[in-house]
């Protein structure tokens, strides 16, 4: 399909609640939105960066920068979403912006064709089971109380937000306060250390699904070394930003659980080439997510309905992160998001909300 212009804009969306993890607390989530604009349809992409490069080396600025400067620069006039990955192939790194710009173009490829992400990825099925994902919080009882009110919105998971001075104390509790049947994991952003594999083996007493990236982003020989000293199975995020970096992780025992973010592996074709890899594989999957607008969201719940996908994702409803979305809002029924069943997305920003969050906005005629 022929490119008309891509439009660049920046929202500012004010999270409901402060969300700490072990690399910074979020505020307000300064969002990047790609629209792809061709005779035919037009797309959206949100591009996963944050403001600052604390969870990867992307930020935000960075990515639209790399977009217009280099990206668009690169493709060819007439692009096909399934080619979009070769063509930027040259340009090292900066997955993150990448992804904006694939799902943008297969967004208006897949509206053109009337075509939805669910079918165009292989969704299995029509709703996905969700959990939710809770911040560091300065107490025990601060976060009991957050937990409590997740389980009775229907969450049919948690997953802890852990660091060093908070990890097997809040973790205590919350298995004792909520129970042993409790689907609970732990997430620590890569704030360990293969030092800390004594402390992170108290962690197994507690029945935890998986502790999810312990060590820094490039460990993956300590993370395999990490594995075989503790019973919790380990989960990598950070680390996995293509399916030849799982393929890898596999095959040397660094994880037995993979969380994908089609924003950290340069779209949602290499996002699926990872799921199809751990299907081969027997490695459980789930979905991630990065605070996402119901714009991202959309495309990720189509994702989370591959089979693979086999654990609860952080696919949560948008009033977790949310008190107005951009579209119309996820919610959650009996702890499940359904997968949007119209063309591309399947959902649109809502001009007027659009427009009231919007920062700013740039065209680039093709
Ligand atoms: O549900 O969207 C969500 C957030 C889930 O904890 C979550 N995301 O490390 O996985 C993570 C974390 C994150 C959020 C990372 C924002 C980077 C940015």
């Amino acid at each position: 399909m022929k490119i008309t212009g891509v439009e660049l804009r920046r929202i500012a969306m004010p999270l409901v609640a402060p969300f700490r993890t072990s690399f910074g607390t979020e505020t307000t989530r300064d969002v990047l939105l790609v629209r792809v604009v061709t005779p035919e349809a037009e797309g959206w992409g949100e591009c996963v960066a944050m403001s600052q490069p604390l969870y990867s080396s992307e930020y935000v600025d960075g990515a639209a920068e790399v977009i217009r400067r280099f990206l668009l620069p690169a493709l060819p006039d007439e692009v096909d979403a399934q080619a979009v990955a070769r063509h930027l192939a040259p340009i090292k790194g900066h997955r993150m912006a990448k992804a904006a710009l694939e799902t943008a173009i297969l967004d208006a490829q897949l509206r053109a064709n009337g075509e939805s992400f669910g079918q165009f990825l292989g969704a299995a099925v029509d709703r996905v089971p969700c959990g939710v994902s809770v911040g560091i919080m300065d107490t025990v009882p601060q976060l009991l109380d957050a937990v409590e009110g997740y389980l009775e919105e229907g969450y049919v998971r948690i997953k802890l937000k852990i660091e060093p001075g908070w990890d097997v104390e809040p973790v205590r509790a919350v298995r004792e306060r909520f129970g042993e049947d409790l689907l609970l994991q732990v997430d620590a952003n890569a704030a360990y250390t293969l030092a800390d594999a004594r402390h992170l083996a108290r962690l197994d007493a507690f029945g935890l699904l998986l502790i999810e990236q312990p060590l820094a982003n490039d460990d993956l020989v300590q993370h395999a070394q990490l594995a075989a000293q503790l019973q919790t199975p380990i989960c990598l995020d950070e680390s996995i930003e293509s399916a030849e970096h799982a393929a890898a992780a596999i095959s040397l025992g660094a994880c037995s659980i993979i969380n994908i973010k089609p924003g950290r592996t340069g779209g949602y074709l290499e996002a699926r080439r990872i799921h199809d890899l751990c299907r081969a594989h027997g490695v459980a999957v789930w979905c991630g997510g990065m605070l996402e607008t119901g714009l991202g969201r959309a495309a990720n719940v189509a994702l989370a309905a591959l089979p693979g996908f086999t654990l609860p994702g952080d696919t949560s409803a948008s009033r977790r992160y949310y008190a107005t979305d951009i579209t119309e809002p996820f919610e959650l029924a009996e702890g499940h998001l359904s997968v949007p069943k119209g063309p591309g997305l399947g959902v649109e920003p809502i001009p007027s909300i659009l427009e009231e969050v919007t920062t700013s906005s740039e065209w680039i005629p093709a």
